[in-house]
């Protein structure tokens, strides 16, 4: 623990902007970093496992067994960033004690990982969290209005990551869900929809046991929803009146531990959902059945037309695979295209 807590005081410490918003700027290596890494750097046989809870600032919330430890990233996990959901290997002083500070050495390998950008057009990419098995894509039916190109492209950026997609309409005891549920129905989307007043019972049975996380615009019941499922949670929820004025109530993304078994993780509302990242194929992974189909398409074909060269309408006739998934994908595939976020 003093050679940890020696090196943070003679190296990271004096160096913030390296752990500081590190997914917002580049930061070239200065000359306090240019002297060669050590290939000797110790190889943390001793390190614990933890779950990094919450991000705040440069400083992440692992739990480490059942108490939660405050620590900073080590200087040599380099420019990739930790976040909510990462398994991560620590170091250093993990007694959880006000003014403790453990150092987080490694990010296990990630299971899924559910990333976005700003839009389309920035390629620069945002990690929203790793390692959900569930993306929980929450959307209001009225108060703020459903905005189904939203949901499209949250559907899009789950496929590409890995995560198994969830509509969860809330509110609706201000507008029935029956017109949306219908039109997801037919991308095989499991849906649940929700009120405030009463038990949101569905949901709680697709969350047991898994990591899901909640995303959707600002207004829309996240943190009213985790309230309900983590009864000590105490999310604060914000007055919609104010949505849309760029006021977010929640502004960090924090899992909460569900009593039976599993995580929910709230997120700050967001306005769009860029999908500069997400590639034709990524989005196939989650179409296998129209896999063999692309066979005969030309190298790079974007699957969008057969004007283009796609081979999928011709090979949907011939083995007279169903039309509606072609639809389905090329809907998602589209959805990286539009405005309409
Ligand atoms: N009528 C109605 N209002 C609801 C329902 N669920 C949530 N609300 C209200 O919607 C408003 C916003 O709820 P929040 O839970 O703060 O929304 P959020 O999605 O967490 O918002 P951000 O944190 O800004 O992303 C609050 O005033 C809630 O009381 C519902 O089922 N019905
Ligand atoms: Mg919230």
């Amino acid at each position: 623990v003093g050679r940890d807590a020696a090196r943070i005081h003679r190296g990271d410490e004096l160096t913030p902007r390296r752990d500081y918003d590190e997914d917002d700027v580049r930061v070239r290596p200065g000359r306090r970093n240019s002297r060669p890494r050590t290939k000797e750097r110790p190889r943390h046989a001793d390190a614990a496992g933890g779950f990094v809870t919450a991000v705040d600032r440069g400083r992440y919330t692992c739990l480490v067994g059942d108490s939660p430890v405050l620590a900073m990233r080590a200087r040599e996990l380099g420019r990739g960033s930790v976040v909510v959901g990462d398994e991560v290997a620590l170091v250093g002083d993990m007694s959880g004690q006000p003014g403790s500070l453990a150092r987080i050495v490694r990010i296990e390998p990630r299971r899924t990982l559910l990333r976005r950008t700003a839009d389309d057009n920035d390629p620069y990419e945002r990690v929203v969290v790793a390692n959900a098995d569930q993306l929980v894509i929450v959307t209001a039916l009225a108060n703020p209005p459903p905005r189904t190109g939203l949901i499209d492209r949250c559907l899009a950026a789950g496929y590409a990551g890995g995560l198994e997609p969830l509509l969860c309409l809330t509110k609706s005891d201000l507008a029935t869900p029956d017109d949306l549920l219908a039109r997801y129905a037919a991308l095989g989307l499991a849906a649940v929809s929700t009120r405030r007043d009463s038990d949101p019972a569905d949901l709680r049975e697709r969350l047991t046991g898994r990591v899901s996380v909640l995303v959707g615009h600002s207004g829309v019941g996240k943190s009213t929803l985790v309230n309900k499922l983590v009864p000590d949670a105490d999310r604060s929820v914000g007055v919609v009146s104010a949505i849309g004025k760029g006021r977010h109530t929640s502004t960090s993304v924090v899992a909460l531990a569900l009593p039976e078994s599993g995580w929910v993780i709230d997120t700050p509302g967001i306005r769009s959902f860029g999908l500069a990242h997400v590639t034709p194929d990524d989005l196939l992974a989650a179409f296998p059945d129209l896999d063999d189909g692309t066979a005969a398409c030309p190298p790079h074909c974007e699957h969008l037309s057969a004007a283009d060269g796609c081979a999928l309408d011709a090979w949907v006739t011939t083995t007279h695979a169903d039309p509606a998934r072609l639809d389905a994908y090329r809907r998602l595939l589209r959805s990286r295209a539009t405005d309409d976020h």
